[in-house]
């Protein structure tokens, strides 16, 4: 019997040892430069767009990324010993192993904020993007920033030390305003409907309460176009740790997990200034609200109802779920009758394909994506969801019973974790385990509890006596 040595650690120097299947950077990483810093380097920003500018930089090596963690120093501490490499996999039937070679910078922006803008403002810098989740955005109910929100209320006292991506990219839009130049185009890619747009009204809502001229200045020349971004990534796990020291030959700290399938769409406002995209295989329309309604109400929609209902009926994974005749119905029927009378569809695609697609990635066996990742921060995730599908059903008059199950799922999800002592991840998880330990039972005051969090629900909805009756209906059936 022969034992194994321990593997090499993934660095620069040990990359060209990995086995020969691995894709290797096809450009030599020594003559990259930084072009783009990129907010929240988490898996989904190392599954995709980081993956889309390893692929540009096989032609032009002005577009490296500074990754900058605004909260934990986890990445860097995990990336620095490895020189920025870290291992992609694409599962599916056919599963690739790629290292990823894009990231040449980490920084932990509240260990050093003065870095941080330094890169912000440095002419070589022509792009920002951004994935800090749907609860990034400080975002209230109706839409627009959210003035109350503490980081937002922090960053305004203290704009040289900042804590939301907010704070970061007014304060590094102002010293290239003082500096005379350009601003750097800011991409959001997060599952928000109108992301850009959203993203470009909080940030000069936000930098007119600093300076006026600032706040015109990015309102004129600022570009923040709108995108839709969509790869399934499920959390990285030890099984995934394993599978890659013996796909690669090499020790991983962390690498990332994704399905093949990968897609990103940008509108296209970026001009010259911009990497070559469109050769990377993103797409650049004029149309990206087809694409991201599209994909944030079927895809993510049904996940989280897959989410809460899934979990509900015992399931771990989507696979799982996908695996239970009632809930694949539930899922079908969800996207074909009620979803996709919503939707215009995009020029080139057919929604009915699309969503059959979506169905099929769902049953992808490599995945194994727990159905409790997917069910973080459903007050934040179910408004962008779920709720424009509604309110727009119920405008039309069309029957909204199975619309209503998420949600009503969702409040006895965070009822059985309270109850159970488990924690909730969600920015409001106080305030909901407070409500759950106040519900009873009974359906109509417990729905009135949960549809009182705060920002959730838009008054019109709440004013609704039809969205109220189905919800306490779907609520007492759950039950
Ligand atoms: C998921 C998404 O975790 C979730 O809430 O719905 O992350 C989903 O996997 C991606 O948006 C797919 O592109």
């Amino acid at each position: 019997m022969t034992i194994a040595s321990p593997a090499l650690r993934l660095r620069a120097t040990s990359a060209p040892a990995a086995l020969p299947d691995v894709e290797q950077p096809a450009y030599v990483r020594e003559k990259v430069t930084v072009g783009v810093v990129h907010l929240g380097p988490g898996a989904f920003h190392r599954a995709h767009q980081a993956f889309y500018f390893d692929r540009i930089l096989a032609k032009d090596p002005r577009w490296g990324i500074c990754a900058v963690s605004l909260k934990s120093p986890g990445v860097r501490d995990a990336l620095e010993p490895q020189d920025g490499l870290y291992t992609l996999a694409q599962l599916d039937r056919d599963t690739t192993f790629r290292l990823v070679g894009s990231i040449v910078e980490v920084l932990v922006a509240p260990e050093d904020p003065p870095a941080v803008f330094a890169r912000m403002a440095s002419p070589q810098t022509r792009m920002v993007t951004l994935t800090v989740t749907e609860k990034g955005y400080c975002l209230s109910a109706e839409g627009g920033l959210d003035e109350s929100h503490p980081d937002i209320v922090h960053d305004l006292a203290n704009p040289g030390s900042p804590v939301s991506a907010i704070g970061y990219l007014v304060e590094g839009l102002r010293r290239r305003f003082v500096s005379g130049l350009a601003p750097f185009a800011v991409v959001a890619c997060d599952n928000l409907t109108d992301n850009g747009w959203r993203l470009k009204a909080a940030v000069t809502a936000f930098a007119a309460k600093r300076d006026s001229q600032l706040a015109a200045w990015i309102q004129a020349e600022g570009r923040f176009p709108r995108t839709m971004v969509d790869s399934i990534t499920p959390a990285t796990d030890s099984a995934l740790r394993d599978r890659v020291r013996l796909a690669t030959g090499l020790e991983d700290a962390w690498p990332i997990q994704r399905e093949a399938f990968t897609q990103w769409v940008i509108e296209d406002c970026l001009g010259t200034d911009a990497p070559d995209f469109a050769d990377a295989g993103v797409t650049l329309t004029d149309d990206v609200r087809g694409f991201e309604r599209a994909k944030l109400r079927l895809l993510n929609g049904v996940h989280s109802t897959l989410a809460y209902a899934g979990l509900l009926r015992g399931h771990e994974t989507v696979f799982e779920g996908m695996s239970d005749p009632v809930l694949a119905a539930l899922a079908r029927d969800l996207m074909l009758l009620d979803i996709m009378p919503t939707l215009t569809a995009p020029r080139g695609l057919v929604l009915q394909d699309y969503a059959e697609a979506i169905l099929d990635r769902f049953r992808n066996p490599e995945i194994r994506h727990l159905l409790s990742q997917i069910a973080w921060d459903g007050t934040q995730k179910l408004p962008v969801r779920i709720l424009g599908t509604l309110s727009e059903a119920l405008d039309a008059g069309r029957p909204i019973a199975r619309l209503v199950l998420p949600l009503a799922a969702w409040m006895h999800f965070v009822r059985q974790r309270v109850a159970g002592q488990e924690p909730l991840v969600d920015p409001l998880a106080e305030s909901l385990s407070d409500i759950a330990s106040r519900c009873t039972g009974n359906a109509e005051e417990d729905v009135a509890l949960f549809l009182a969090v705060k920002g959730m629900f838009p008054q019109t909805l709440l004013e609704n006596a039809d969205f109220r009756a189905a919800i306490v209906a779907a609520y007492a059936e759950l039950a």
